[in-house]
């Protein structure tokens, strides 16, 4: 399959290269520079409306941050909580607020995903759900035109196991694909600017859902959808193997569309309570994990670096430190509680320099 040749007709490189800010060079802070500085793209977190709050966060996110990713408050799980007819668009407000006061990009996160909005549009006959649907992406991509320059338009749409599409309340409405790109349509016409992301995760350490992911990209590609970019979340494991994760991108880079690793973090956990090997080894296979990552996005050509971002800054700002399983110990982000970089924030400085 040529998937380049497919691409040279969307041209959209152009579009965004014009919404990047050049590296400005700095002065290293603690032996690390500002990671803003040195990522071709933007480097970005994820962000809670509460961390606007939290002083030590507020100086890590202004020394190294230029672009972010809304946690969980610009979901249908927050902005659907009082039904359709009520929006709440309070909280993301703030954080468009905070990313333009602060010149930080924002990156909308996200428009339709299988897990959310199951209770909203639940007993809703075909036409009141095509009305709330239609109408849910052109009320909120409408409201942050201007304010966001990019979205995950569509979150998640591949089965874990890479063995197809999901089913969930929008395919059952629309079609495995049809709702994909009913969700594409929409957003092009509610904000004719952004750059329109699909986001998925697992592609680079489960092969066969990367490769469900290109299937799916190339058939919207060539139905005419207006994707515009390609999500890699990176919510990558110790264990994956070497060369799995470059090769995964270079297939993904195939498209000439921009990328954007979009949630990275390593988890030091593995599965089995019989795993014994100690936390500097299972860090040492964590560096290496992510600057196999970095090294690729820093190969791919400039138009295609659209962001680098991770999920959340500090550990203790992790969602895995939030589940049942956490032990208090684990090491998944660039910089550990008290703000100091970890190796992965080395790990990622150095492939960015090199
Ligand atoms: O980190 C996010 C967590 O705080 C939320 O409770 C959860 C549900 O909204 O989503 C988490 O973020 C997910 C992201 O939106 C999509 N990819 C997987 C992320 C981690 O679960």
């Amino acid at each position: 399959m040529n998937r380049r040749a497919l691409l040279t007709s969307l041209a959209v490189a152009p579009l965004i290269a014009g919404c990047r800010r050049s590296a400005v060079a700095s002065t290293p802070r603690g032996g690390l520079p500002p990671l803003r500085t040195i990522t071709p793209g933007a480097f970005g977190t994820c962000v809670q409306v509460a961390n606007l709050t939290d002083p030590a966060w507020l100086d890590l996110a202004r020394t190294h941050v230029s672009q972010l990713t809304p946690e969980w408050e610009m979901k249908m799980e927050y902005i659907l909580a009082d039904g359709l007819d009520r929006l709440r668009l309070d909280r993301t407000d703030r954080i468009a607020r905070f990313a333009a006061d602060n010149g930080m990009a924002l990156h909308g996160h996200t428009l339709i995903w299988y897990s959310q909005g199951q209770e909203a549009f639940a007993g809703l006959d075909n036409a009141a759900f095509d009305r709330a649907f239609d109408g849910y992406i052109a009320t909120v991509a409408g409201h942050y035109r201007g304010k966001v320059q990019s979205w995950d338009v569509v979150n998640e749409p591949i089965l874990d196991d890479g063995s197809g599409l999901r089913d969930c309340h929008w395919s059952r409405r629309y079609g495995q694909d049809g709702y994909i790109r009913r969700a594409f349509d929409e957003a092009r016409i509610a904000d004719p600017e952004a750059v329109l992301f699909l986001n998925e995760y697992n592609l680079e350490g489960v092969p066969a859902k990367g490769a469900q992911f290109l299937r799916l990209v190339e058939r919207l590609l060539k139905a005419g959808c207006p994707l515009q970019g390609l999500g890699t979340q990176s919510h990558l494991w110790i264990d994956i193997p070497d060369g799995q994760i470059a090769a995964f991108m270079h297939e993904l880079a195939q498209f000439g569309l921009p990328i954007h690793v979009s949630e990275l973090d390593v988890s030091l956990r593995t599965d089995s309570a019989l795993d014994l090997r100690g936390q500097q080894y299972r860090l040492s296979l964590q560096t290496a994990r992510v600057t196999e990552l970095a090294e690729v996005y820093m190969r791919l050509p400039a138009a295609q670096r659209f962001a680098f971002t991770t999920w959340g800054l500090r550990d203790t700002d992790s969602w895995y430190r939030r589940d049942d399983k956490d032990d208090g110990k684990d090491r998944p982000l660039p910089f550990d509680a008290a703000g100091q970089p970890n190796p992965m924030a080395r790990a990622l400085a150095t492939a960015f320099q090199t």
